[in-house]
C-alpha cells in the first residue's frame, strides 16, 4: 500500500478497491461458494478481534431474507473519529481503503485471520452495497456504500442510544457481478465455521440466524476446545474419563491443547493459529507433538512402566487412538507451504513444546490413573508395531505369512553377543529336554521342533512358515526374511540343526535347509547354518570313552589300537535317549562335537528334495529322503 500522506478522495480509495475486484482471488481465494463464504468471515474477524481484545461477548451473523449478511457484535464500535492520514472517518477508512494489518488503530491487541480490519475493505470491494452501523458514545452512526465500495453516504449520526450501548453491525450484499456460481450463503457451512469459532473462544456467544427459514442456532462453550473434544468423541469410546486441558501464554504466544484418549487407532489431530485451521500443520503442532512423545516417555521411564533396556515410545505410539485440538495465538504468524495453511515461526516451536510439556506433566503428575491408561495405550500400541512390522516383513514375501512377537518355546541363551551365540534346532521334545540341561546356557540356546512338522510335507512353504515352531525360529534369527533380511540384525552366529539320523531326522533338515534356502540365503552363504552331528557309536577302553560317527571312522579309529587292546562297542541311541552329559560330550560341548557346516550345495539338494518330497509318490519321496540324509564331514573349531 501507498506510505506517507493520502487524502482519500474517493477516485483514489476506488483504484485500491478496483484492484480487488479485477482480481478477487488474490484476497479471497476463489469467487467461487467458498469464496462467497469468505466474505462473511472477514467481518466475524473484526468481531472476534474485538472480543480477543476482551470488549466483546456476542456475535450475531444473520442471513437476511434478501439474501444479504448482517453481522453484529457489542465490543466499542468502530471509531468514529476523523482519521488523521485519509481525512475521513475512521469507519469509512476501515472499509475503503485497502490497508495492510497494523496500519489502523493502536495495535497490540490480537488478531484473528483478518488482520485488523484488514478483511473489511475487500468485502465491500466486492459487494453490491454495504452499510455500517456504529454504536459508541451514546450515538449511533450509519455509513452506506455501494457498487464495489462508492460511498454512498458518509459516516452520519442517525440516531441516539443509551451510554452502555456499543457495538458494530454490518449489512453486506455479495456482487452478483464477482460471484458469478452463486451469490446463496449455505447455513450448514456457516453452522459448521460458527460452531467452530466458537469453541475455539471460549466464552464468546456466536448466535446464528436464517431469516429465509427461521433457523437459528446458539453456540457458547465455557471449556472451549475441550468441549469440541466431547463433542469430537461423541460417537467414540474414550479410554479416559477426563480430558486433558493444557493452556498457557510465552512471549506473545497463547497455546490451548485439549486431548483425550478413545480405544481406536487413529490419531486425529486439529490444530489452529489464530483461529485458522492449520491442516499442514506447522511449529505450534510440531512442538506439541514433540513434548507428548517426550513427557510420555520420561514419565513412562519415570514410574518404572517402561524398563531402562525397552526401546522408547514412538510418536505414533504415543498419538494411537488420540483426539487432540491445538489452538495457538501468534501476534504475526507465517503461513507456508502448498496451501499457505503451515504455521512457519521457527520460534513458536520451543514455546509451544515448553507449555504443553509443563501443563501435561502437571495433568500425569495430579491424575496418576489417568497417566497409567495413557502409558497403557502407548505401550499396547508399541508391541503392536513390533508385531505388526514383523508381519509385514514376513507377508512382503510370497505367502500370507503373519508372525506376532512370538517367542514360543525358545530357551534363550543369556548372552546378547550374537558372534559367541548358537540356536539349536532339536527334534522331539525329549532330546530338546536332555539339550537344555546338557547346554551352556550362556552361549547355547534351544528350540525345540515337533516331529509334527513331518505332517506339513505336502504343504506349500508359506504354509510351513505358519508353523508356531518355525515363527518363534524366524523371530529368534531376529534377521526378518525375503527383502527385508538383515544380517546385523542376526542373534546366533551358529544355528545349529540337531535332528537325529532317521527318515524323521533327515526330513526335517531338508525342510528346514529349504527354508533357509529359500527366505535366509545369506545365513548359508555367510556359513551360519550347520548340522549337529550325533555319533553312531561309542568306543569304551575302560574308563576311557570315544565317539565315532560312522563305520568307518570306528574302523580307522579301532586301527589305531594295539592288537591286544581290551573294548567295548556300543551303539548309540537317538538323541532322545541320550542323558545330558552324552549330548554335550558328544554334540553340544564346542570342544569335541562335530558340526558340518552347511553349504549353499547342500541346500540346493535339500531343495530339490523338498520339491519331490511335495510331489504325491511316496515310495521315491522315501527312498531320496534316506538317500539324501546329511553326513558328517567337517570337524568344528
Ligand atoms: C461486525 C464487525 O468490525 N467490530 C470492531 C472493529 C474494530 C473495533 C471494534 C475497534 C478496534 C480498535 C479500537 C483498535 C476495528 N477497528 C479498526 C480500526 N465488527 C467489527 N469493533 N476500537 C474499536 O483496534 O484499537 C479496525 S476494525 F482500525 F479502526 F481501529
Amino acid at each position: 500500500m501507498m506510505e506517507g500522506h493520502y487524502d482519500a478522495s474517493d477516485i483514489q480509495v476506488l483504484e485500491g478497491l478496483e484492484a480487488v475486484r479485477k482480481r478477487p482471488g488474490m484476497y479471497i481465494g476463489s469467487t467461487s461458494e467458498v469464496g462467497l463464504h469468505h466474505l462473511v468471515w472477514e467481518i466475524v474477524d473484526n468481531a472476534i478481534d474485538e472480543s480477543l481484545a476482551g470488549y466483546c461477548d456476542d456475535i450475531e451473523i444473520i442471513v437476511n431474507k434478501d439474501g444479504s449478511v448482517t453481522v453484529k457484535d457489542d465490543g466499542r464500535g468502530i471509531p468514529v473519529e476523523k482519521h488523521a492520514k485519509t481525512g475521513i472517518s475512521t469507519v469509512e477508512t476501515v472499509y475503503t481503503v485497502l490497508h495492510a494489518g497494523g496500519k489502523f488503530g493502536g495495535g497490540g491487541y490480537k488478531v484473528s485471520g483478518g488482520l485488523h480490519g484488514v478483511g473489511a475493505s475487500v468485502v465491500n470491494a466486492l459487494s453490491k452495497w454495504v452499510e455500517v452501523t456504529v454504536y459508541k458514545n451514546s450515538k449511533i452512526y450509519n455509513a452506506k456504500f455501494r457498487d464495489g465500495g462508492h460511498i454512498e453516504q458518509s459516516l452520519t449520526v442517525i440516531g441516539e442510544c443509551s451510554e452502555d450501548r456499543t457495538g458494530t453491525t454490518v449489512t453486506f450484499m455479495p456482487d452478483p457481478l464477482i460471484f458469478k456460481e452463486t451469490t446463496k450463503f449455505n447455513y450448514e457451512t456457516l453452522f459448521t465455521r460458527a460452531r467452530e469459532l466458537a469453541f475455539l473462544n471460549k466464552g464468546l456467544r456466536i448466535i446464528l440466524v436464517d431469516e429465509r427459514d427461521d433457523k437459528k442456532d446458539i453456540f457458547l462453550y465455557e471449556g472451549g476446545i475441550k468441549e469440541y473434544i466431547e463433542l469430537l468423541h461423541k460417537n467414540k469410546t474414550p479410554i479416559q474419563d477426563t480430558i486433558v486441558y493444557v493452556n498457557g501464554n510465552e512471549k506473545d504466544v497463547e497455546l490451548e491443547v485439549a486431548l483425550q484418549y478413545n480405544d481406536g487407532y487413529n490419531s486425529a489431530i486439529y490444530s489452529f493459529v489464530n483461529n485458522i485451521k492449520t491442516p499442514e500443520g506447522g511449529t505450534h503442532e510440531d512442538g506439541v507433538k514433540t513434548s507428548l512423545t517426550r513427557v510420555i516417555n520420561s514419565y513412562a521411564k519415570a514410574n518404572k512402566l517402561l524398563k531402562d533396556n525397552e526401546e522408547p515410545l514412538t510418536g505414533d505410539d504415543v498419538r494411537e487412538g488420540i483426539t487432540m485440538i491445538i489452538s495457538a495465538k501468534v501476534e504475526e504468524p507465517q503461513f507456508e507451504g502448498q496451501t499457505k495453511t503451515k504455521l512457519g515461526n521457527s520460534e513458536v516451536r520451543k514455546i509451544s513444546a515448553s507449555i504443553f510439556s509443563q501443563g501435561f506433566e502437571r495433568f500425569l503428575l495430579e491424575n496418576p490413573n489417568q497417566a497409567k491408561i495413557i502409558i497403557e495405550k502407548s505401550m499396547t500400541a508399541a508391541r503392536a508395531r513390533v508385531a505388526a512390522k514383523r508381519a509385514r516383513e514376513m507377508t512382503r514375501r510370497k505367502g500370507g505369512l503373519e508372525i506376532t512377537n512370538y517367542w514360543g518355546k525358545l530357551t534363550d541363551c543369556s548372552s546378547k553377543d550374537a558372534t559367541i551365540s548358537e540356536m539349536f534346532i532339536v527334534e522331539g521334545d525329549s532330546a530338546a529336554g536332555s539339550a537344555k540341561m546338557g547346554r551352556d546356557p550362556i552361549t547355547q540356546a534351544i528350540l525345540p521342533i515337533r516331529g509334527k512338522i513331518l505332517n506339513v510335507e505336502k504343504a506349500r512353504l508359506d504354509k510351513i512358515l505358519a508353523n508356531e515352531e518355525i515363527k518363534t525360529m524366524i523371530t529368534a534369527i531376529g534377521t526378518g526374511i525375503g527383502e527385508e533380511f538383515n544380517l546385523n540384525n542376526l542373534r546366533y552366529h551358529k544355528i545349529v540343526i540337531m535332528t537325529d539320523a532317521d527318515v524323521d531326522g533327515s526330513h526335517i533338515r531338508t525342510l528346514l535347509l529349504t527354508l533357509f534356502y529359500r527366505y535366509f540365503r545369506p545365513l548359508i552363504e555367510n556359513g551360519h547354518i550347520y548340522a549337529a552331528q550325533p555319533p553312531l557309536f561309542s568306543i569304551k577302553q575302560g574308563k576311557k570313552i570315544k565317539y565315532v560317527l560312522d563305520e568307518k571312522e570306528m574302523a580307522d579309529y579301532l586301527a589305531t589300537l594295539p592288537e591286544n587292546a581290551k573294548y567295548e562297542i556300543g551303539r548309540m541311541k537317538g538323541l532322545g535317549e541320550m542323558d545330558p552329559e552324552e549330548l554335550r560330550e558328544t554334540t553340544m560341548g564346542i570342544d569335541k562335537r562335530i558340526l558340518r557346516q552347511i553349504t549353499v550345495d547342500d541346500a540346493i539338494v535339500a531343495d530339490e528334495t523338498f520339491q519331490l518330497l511335495m510331489g504325491e509318490e511316496v515310495e521315491p519321496r522315501r527312498r531320496f529322503i534316506e538317500e539324501n540324509a546329511l553326513y558328517v564331514e567337517n570337524l568344528d573349531v
